[in-house]
């Protein structure tokens, strides 16, 4: 999966590269991390990349000849068969909100092409001529879209394959199964007067199964009840959080 971004700001690109998951399938040739600098592109001799917006208004605009160009570039680094299936993804506060179905499409893309939004945005005529996906990471504004480009590529390299452990691994996870993670516990058993549950040391796999679903179902309920709506329950589970009371509102069948 090859990885291009778009940047004013390309150090900020090399936080994942360097360590870990990520940094590690970069080493085993699975992923790659590119950051270009839009200022390459700029024409005038001091590489002018923003302007003031026409009408008036506070801060500067992302020039739309600069970017065009560096997208251009970078299209030219895909292979033919691939161009059409590359998404170009604009970060933005004005994006749809990332989420594990985004995380999917791009991880079924053979790359992403990030351009990342900055100052007060970019040139409408971006979004208009060059960009497929606008992607926000969250009610609430960044400096730059340089944090969230890192969060797209980390969540949509977990599902490379040969990235994470087992494939199996990244499907059952948290979020991607729908419901929130049930609690963890390692040694010692005891701590600080806090001991990990019996059952799990009980070595009994059925019952330890059925009590972290039912955490999972619990914490979600508590944690995040939107999810619940859109999680792959059986009826075991209904039945579970129905006896669990409190908001009836969530036990629709
Ligand atoms: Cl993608 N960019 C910026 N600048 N702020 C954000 C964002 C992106 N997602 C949430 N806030």
């Amino acid at each position: 999966m090859r990885f291009q971004v778009l940047t004013l700001f390309p150090e900020a690109l090399r936080a994942l590269a360097g360590y870990s998951i990520i940094g590690r399938a970069i080493q085993n040739g699975l992923l790659s991390i590119t950051a270009t600098d839009i200022r390459r592109f700029t024409t005038d001799r001091h590489g002018t990349a923003d302007d003031y917006q026409f009408g008036g208004g506070p801060g500067m605009v992302l020039k739309p000849e600069p970017v065009f160009a560096a997208v251009d570039d970078a299209l030219a680094a895909v292979p033919d068969a691939e161009r059409g299936a590359t998404p170009v993804v604009l970060t933005s506060p004005q994006g749809r909100l990332l989420d594990q179905s985004i995380v999917d499409e791009f991880a079924a893309a053979p790359g992403l092409i990030i351009i990342c939004g900055h100052y007060a945005g970019v040139d409408e005529r971006i979004r208009a001529g060059l960009v497929t996906h606008e992607v926000s990471i969250g009610d609430y504004v960044l400096t730059g879209g340089e944090l969230a480009a890192l969060v797209i590529i980390d969540a949509v390299s977990r599902f490379v394959p040969g990235v994470v452990g087992s494939a199996e691994n990244v499907q059952e996870d948290s979020i991607t199964s729908g419901l929130l993670q049930h609690p963890l516990y390692t040694r010692p058993a005891e701590f600080r007067g806090m001991a990990a549950p019996e059952i799990l040391r009980s070595g009994n796999h059925a019952e330890i199964e059925r009590w972290r679903r039912r955490q999972s179902l619990e914490r979600t309920r508590r944690q995040r009840p939107d999810l619940l709506d859109a999680a792959r329950l059986t009826n075991a589970d209904r039945a579970y959080l129905a006896g669990l009371g409190g908001n009836d509102d969530d036990d629709a069948a």
